[in-house]
């Protein structure tokens, strides 16, 4: 029976075509737009008091949308297969990040970090506090990315940097400028992919990723599948604390590749760094875990608000790496 025709309105005439509207949705990609009236101005001084007749270039919106995605999705091919994936962009992971990097420009490094701003905690030095204290001989890190920083002289065992953020800003922008580096930052680790190592166990041989805020909701939405990323070598720096701390030892007991964690201990200073720093290693064949995802593992001390074996942790952790690529 057909649906009475008051309920059946057929349109007048078909949508009209969309005419082209203007010539630079005819541009093929990036091509430039005819620059009408844009100012032009080599430097920032020749602007002074030209404000009047300021005007940027044109530009079509879907040019801004075409350069932002084009360059992900690539990125995201490209690194589908890594050489390495760094989990955790604070100030270990990034440490680790800049001595491979530098060590080994032929490597692929994906660096995946759940927080839209990289850094972890070290944007601050303790309590909100802005100083950041290393303890000698972590300033020979900072001398080679060249941050500056207040030394009292050899009496002194620390050196500061006058604001934490100072030496996280540093090492980022280092890190960023390497080729063979990728950050997808708001991206989470949600899980880690294995393979039977033949001894009965597993091998770490990449990880499982998600938007971040995706892997937030997993419990009050349906099913939102991840993405993956392989790689021989994951290095787990996942930090103590945060939504996600710890995460790929936690999921190590989770999957039962290692019985338990030691559960990081109070704070001692002294002793927390050195067992952090000497303690970086592979946990299971191919994952590697540095800083203070470490003192989950093993139960080491916290330090507080002392960041040199962050530094020096990543520095270990690159090189633990690296003898796993030169076997
Ligand atoms: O800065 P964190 O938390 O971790 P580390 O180990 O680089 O540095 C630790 C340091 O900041 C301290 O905790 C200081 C020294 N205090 C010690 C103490 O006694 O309290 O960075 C970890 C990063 C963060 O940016 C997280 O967002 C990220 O890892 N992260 C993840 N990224 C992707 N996927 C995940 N599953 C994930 N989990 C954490």
């Amino acid at each position: 029976m057909s649906p009475p025709a008051m309920l059946f309105q057929e349109p007048a005439s078909p949508p009209q075509q969309m005419t082209v509207p203007s010539k630079a949705a005819a541009l093929p990609h990036g091509a430039a737009i005819p620059i009408k009236g844009a100012t032009n101005f080599d430097t920032v001084e020749a602007m002074a008091g030209k404000w009047n007749d300021f005007s940027f270039r044109p530009i079509r919106e879907s040019q801004v949308s075409r350069a932002m995605t084009r360059r992900y999705f690539n990125d995201l091919d490209k690194y589908a297969e890594s050489d390495i994936v760094i989990v955790g962009a604070g100030s270990c992971g990034l440490s680790t990040a800049y001595t491979l990097a530098k060590a080994r420009p032929d490597l692929k490094i994906a660096i995946v970090e759940a927080g839209v701003a990289p850094g972890g905690g070290a944007w601050l030095g303790g309590q909100l506090f802005s100083a950041m204290i290393m303890r000698k001989p972590a300033d020979a890190f900072l001398r080679e990315i060249g941050v500056p920083y207040e030394d009292d002289g050899d009496h002194s065992n620390f050196v500061v940097v006058k604001h934490a953020a100072l030496f996280t800003s540093t090492l980022l922008s280092k890190v960023l400028q390497f080729p063979n580096v990728k950050l997808f930052n708001a991206t989470a680790v949600e899980d880690l992919i294995t393979r039977p190592d033949g001894k009965g166990g597993i091998r770490v041989a990449g990880v499982v990723t998600n938007w971040t805020l995706v892997s937030m909701h997993h419990d009050d939405q349906s099913c939102m599948d991840p993405n993956t990323i392989n790689a021989p070598v994951v290095i787990s720096t996942t930090g103590h604390d945060g939504p996600f701390g710890a995460f790929s030892v936690k999921r190590l007991v989770s999957m039962q590749a290692i019985p338990a964690l030691g559960g990081m201990r109070g704070l001692d200073m002294n002793v927390a760094e050195d067992a952090i720093v000497k303690g970086t290693r592979e946990i299971v064949t191919g994952l590697i875990t540095g800083g203070m995802e470490l003192s989950e593992v093993d139960g080491a001390n916290r330090m507080g608000p002392t960041f040199a074996a962050m530094a020096i942790s990543g520095v270990h952790a690159a090189e633990v790496a690296l003898e796993v690529f030169e076997q």
